[in-house]
């Protein structure tokens, strides 16, 4: 059984890893901790990871990246409809009213879901855990940020399934770095003490989350939860591009935003200021070498200009820190620490803010990059039967209340009431009793949408059947099950019809099925599909299997046809080289023309062949060039051999 955490950002990815010395993370064939979370599509194959980093700009319409916050959401959600035009490649409306991403793929226009999109990252990622384990990984623990309302959630945990990864848990960003931090200490209060309260703080590329966990031996419960969905790293990368294609216009007459590659390039090198600005006070320049229409562009920027170009971003650092203290009711002295993590909580300003509000320095003790992970790792292990650790026990919240609306075809019109208010302990079941004649339908909903990130409330519809009245006409009680899972996800579990027993005594409860109706989530992914668009019967399971072939064959094309111009190259050096005594002028002549023809092809019509032709260009090669190579090998062992001999006897 596999223990894997893997922390799915918006930017990057990082895996951590249960092994017998304990929680590590671990690197990609990059030799990378951080796996961007990037996925490129082309005409041959499809590069996930580093590789499809590599492609932003050169493949800018089929590089998707950016998707996480997709997860979920309405095509005209307002969120989608804000991105929609900052974004490289094209976004396209699903059948069932979702986000759908449409690229180019083996010369093909193809539309994948957003699940399609993070199970083809999870896999890369899946398979990364795998070399480093050595073995197959199923078993996982997956982050979310802690606002993932119920759609998003469901839609990771689809992304999961697809990508063959059995999550234990969806946790919560911000839980899973209060995790990291409580396990190891050693001298966290007694059940019986004060617990110890300590503020986390992320701040990511996309988002701002913010806890506060209550520590005691054993054991963490978060009290309190806020965030800024719309606050990142990213912001501060736009209010850079903003002001570099002012000044680029007025300096160079350009118009950035007409060019997405330029546009791309710029955000790239934006991003890198920024984190110059992080560690110097001075004059940083930003220069692009044939920017637009052959123009070389450069510019400066100092920190103290960059942080009046973000005072309002810098503002907004305030509210949630407010929001979750008001919630815990705490004190600020209360506070015994305040752990920030998050690559854009490196930004010296944000720091300054947050250790202001608080009246303490910030601590960095925790990795920026890799806490999440590393929570996830952990909470993977204390689920996994397979690994031992010390107990801990973590209980998290409910991030917005949750109401439940029922109505029955006759009976007594609507009611609701509020199952889980905000705060609420997490995972949590309940059960509710009602008292019924007949069926009846349920409808849980968010019921407070001015705080969530998305104007879409709805979590489920669920229909309550087999309800009939008790032999003597009265009402039946009826108890219904709710759960807010250890995902966040919230279920009507199961509903039960209590039969009253003649006389006294205890009603006899009788189990009926509660059947669920997923309102706006379709479970038949085909029909986000038209016809042109292939695969319609396919499974994504097989479609990715499918994919995954076809990038293997892609490599191979790629390796047969290196190992032509491979060896195009090493023969030439060593013809004038180590072989010119064992070859006549004439044949080496010959030779070195059919590599230079050879050479030519390769740029030619041989850039683009299947394998085979390449195998077969090299063995037409090796046909002139291994006699010359045996020559030289026999003379070359001849005199070791002797040695040898010699030593023997
Ligand atoms: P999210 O948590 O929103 O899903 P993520 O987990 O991918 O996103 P992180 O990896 O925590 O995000 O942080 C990435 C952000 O941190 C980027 O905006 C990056 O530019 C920024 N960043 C990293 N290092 C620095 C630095 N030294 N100074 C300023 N910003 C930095
Ligand atoms: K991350
Ligand atoms: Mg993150």
């Amino acid at each position: 059984m596999s223990v894997v955490g893997i922390d799915v950002g918006f930017q990057n990815c990082y895996i951590a890893v249960a092994r017998s010395g304990g929680i590590e993370t671990i690197a990609n064939e990059y030799s990378d901790r951080c796996t961007p979370a990037c996925v490129s599509l082309a005409s041959k194959n499809r590069t996930i990871g580093n590789a499809a980093k590599g492609q932003i700009i050169t493949n800018f319409k089929n590089t998707i990246h950016g998707f996480k916050k997709f997860h979920g959401r309405a095509f005209d959600d307002p969120y989608v409809q804000r991105e929609k035009p900052m974004l490289p490649y094209s976004l396209h409306k699903l059948a069932s009213g979702n986000t759908g991403i449409k690229v180019r793929y083996l010369n093909e226009d193809k539309v994948f879901t957003i699940e399609q999109v993070t199970a083809m990252l999870l896999t890369k990622l899946k398979e990364t855990s795998e070399s480093a384990l050595k073995k197959p990984v199923v078993d996982c623990v997956i982050s979310v940020p802690s606002f993932f309302t119920d759609a998003e959630r469901r839609s990771v945990m689809d992304a999961t399934q697809i990508a063959g990864l059995n999550c234990l848990r969806l946790i919560n960003d911000t839980t899973a770095v209060a995790l990291a931090y409580g396990i190891y200490k050693q001298d966290l209060p007694t059940p019986e003490e004060k617990p110890r309260n300590v503020v986390f703080v992320d701040l990511g590329h996309s988002s701002f989350q913010l806890s506060i966990s209550a520590f005691n031996k054993g054991k963490l419960k978060i009290l309190a939860t806020a965030f800024d969905p719309y606050l990142g790293g990213r912001n501060f990368d736009e209010v850079l591009v903003e002001h570099f294609c002012e000044e680029f216009k007025a300096r160079y007459k350009l118009n950035v935003k007409e060019n997405p590659r330029a546009l791309l390039r710029l955000s790239q090198e934006c991003e890198k200021l920024k984190k110059l600005m992080s560690a110097n006070c001075s004059d940083l320049p930003i220069n692009i070498e044939c920017f637009m229409n052959d123009i070389d562009v450069t510019g400066k920027m100092n920190r103290v200009q960059f942080e009046e170009l973000c005072a309002s971003l810098l503002m907004r650092v305030e509210a949630p820190l407010k929001a979750v203290m008001e919630q815990s009711k705490l004190s600020r002295d209360e506070i015994y620490a305040v752990e920030v993590v998050g690559g854009a909580t490196r930004i010296p300003s944000v720091k300054e803010r947050i250790s202001k509000f608080f009246g303490k320095d910030v601590s960095t003790t925790l990795n920026a990059d890799e806490a999440v992970a590393r929570g996830c790792a952990l909470q993977c292990a204390i689920m996994s039967p397979a690994f031992k650790v010390r107990e801990f026990s973590i209980t998290d919240v409910v991030p917005f209340p949750i109401t439940l609306r029922w109505k029955s075809p006759t009976e007594d019109g609507v009611g609701e009431c509020e199952v889980y208010s905000k705060n609420h302990p997490a995972p949590f079941s309940k059960v509710i009793t009602f008292h019924k004649k007949e069926p009846f339908d349920l409808e849980a909903f968010y019921s407070l949408p001015q705080e969530l990130p998305y104007p879409d409330i709805r979590i489920g519809h669920f229909s309550v059947q087999n309800v009939v009245p008790q032999p003597d006409g009265d009402s039946s009680k009826v108890k219904v099950k709710v759960r807010v899972n250890v995902h966040g996800i919230f279920s009507v579990s199961s509903a039960s019809l209590m039969e009253k027993q003649k006389g006294e005594g205890e009603d006899v409860q009788m189990d009926i099925e509660p059947t669920v109706q997923n309102e706006g989530r379709p479970e038949d992914q085909k029909s986000d599909f038209d016809s042109q668009q292939m695969y319609l019967s396919l499974p994504f399971s097989v479609l990715q299997g499918q994919m995954i072939i076809q990038d293997k064959l892609e490599k191979e094309r790629n390796d047969a046809k290196n190992a032509v111009e491979e060896y195009v190259y090493d023969l030439r050096d060593k013809l004038c080289s180590i072989y010119e005594k064992y070859t006549t002028e004439e044949d080496s002549n010959r030779l070195t023309l059919m590599l230079g023809d050879t050479e030519n092809w390769l740029y030619e019509e041989g850039e683009d062949q299947a394998k085979q032709v390449y195998v077969d260009k090299l063995d037409d090669l090796k046909r002139f060039g291994q006699p010359i190579q045996d020559r030289y090998r026999e003379h070359e062992d001849r005199p070791r051999a002797f040695e040898e001999m010699g030593k023997k006897i």
